[in-house]
């Protein structure tokens, strides 16, 4: 069944007449369009995509099973006249904002509007083949720049070069652009789980920690890996042995029917019995796709049941306050058996 189907469907189970879609990455999913301003209206016959004059050649091209209709100046002046004949409308709750909401309420007094949750995310949470192709295309392009990067690094340089140099190679490779802000975190910043690169020069006998991923036709790449620059110490050593047999305890635990939370706790369980529990305080990993965070969540609180075809990360992490820290990250698709490592760059310690 395709999207607008399965969408489709699940409005009809809550009586929803029309479904209007704002959010970008859930306006891509559903219609192919890539630009940055439109609104869908999904309705059980017909689909309408409102656009501006900028996009209705492109709309027009991409999003072939919708009605593309160029807006008035205001769009909900246009919205509003298709909203109009709808009884109940479905929305984004974490997406549509207070004024926007108060607007279609203010006009529509006969409209009953009805909060979707999560409807079109969880519809997201499964990938596709050609989605699962386009991942991978992301994954290995990081793969690549991983490579690339180890012949790169030297002491002296800044993390920000480092994170330039990622985000390069990857662009002149074939990604349209970085997933998200890159983490460079060497030496005691690498105990910043978020550590975006900064100006602080990379030295000898510190951990450098790379958080990063591209984006290939809409699709996000993440991977993590912890290297070190000189010889490890002994603290150093062990640290990142736990870490990495936490992240392969995880990886070995996901498969279809398993909650989030328990392959987050088959890490945690390691990294608590280390001794380190306090210095693991994020989630293990959550889902990726058009979206660098998306459904599902990996963490103490995830109970959504795992199943083939969803992609996730398996990042655990220990950081030690003015110390340094360790992290491993790969993404990986669940199968119908375990899963599959999209992100194949090596995890054993390497020594720059
Ligand atoms: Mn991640």
């Amino acid at each position: 069944m395709g999207r607008l189907a399965k969408l489709r469907e699940h409005m009809s189970e809550r009586k929803i007449d029309g479904m209007l879609v704002l959010q970008p990455e859930n306006r891509r999913y559903l219609s192919g369009f890539s630009g940055s301003s439109a609104a869908l209206l999904l309705t059980l016959a017909e689909a309408y995509l409102f656009t501006d004059f900028r996009y209705v050649e492109q709309a027009t091209s991409q999003a072939s099973d919708f009605t593309v209709i160029k807006h008035a100046p205001q769009m909900w002046d246009t919205v509003t006249e298709y909203v109009a004949k709808i009884p109940r409308l479905g929305f984004e709750p974490d997406f549509v904002t207070y004024e926007q909401y108060q607007l279609l309420y203010n006009k529509f007094k006969s409209t009953s509007l009805v909060p979707m949750g999560n409807a079109i995310e969880d519809l997201r949470r499964v990938k596709d083949e050609a989605e699962l192709t386009k991942l991978q295309q992301a994954a290995d392009l990081a793969d690549e720049a991983f490579h690339h990067i180890l012949t790169y690094i030297m002491p002296g340089m800044t993390e920000r070069q480092i994170a330039l140099e990622l985000e390069f190679f990857m662009r002149r490779e074939g990604a349209s652009g970085a997933s998200f802000d890159f983490i460079v975190a060497s030496g005691p910043r690498s105990s910043l789980p978020h550590g975006v690169a900064s100006e602080r020069l990379v030295s000898n006998g510190e951990f450098i920690t790379m958080d990063f991923g591209c984006i290939v036709d809409g699709y996000c790449s993440d991977i993590t890996r912890t290297v070190i620059l000189g010889e490890p110490s002994e603290q150093q050593r062990e640290i990142y042995n736990l870490v990495l047999k936490a992240q392969l305890a995880a990886l070995a635990g996901i498969k279809p029917g398993v909650t989030g939370m328990a392959v987050d706790s088959i890490a945690r369980d390691i990294i608590t019995a280390g001794g380190y529990a306090d210095n693991f305080g994020h989630g293990l990993g959550h889902g990726v796709g058009l979206a660098i965070h998306e459904a599902p969540r990996l963490n103490p609180s995830g109970d959504t049941l795992l199943q083939a075809g969803m992609v996730v990360t398996d990042e655990p992490g220990i950081y030690l306050p003015s110390w340094g820290g360790v992290r491993i990250e790969d993404t990986v698709v669940v199968t119908s058996t375990g899963c599959r490592a999209l992100t194949k760059s090596p995890k054993e310690l390497i020594i720059l």
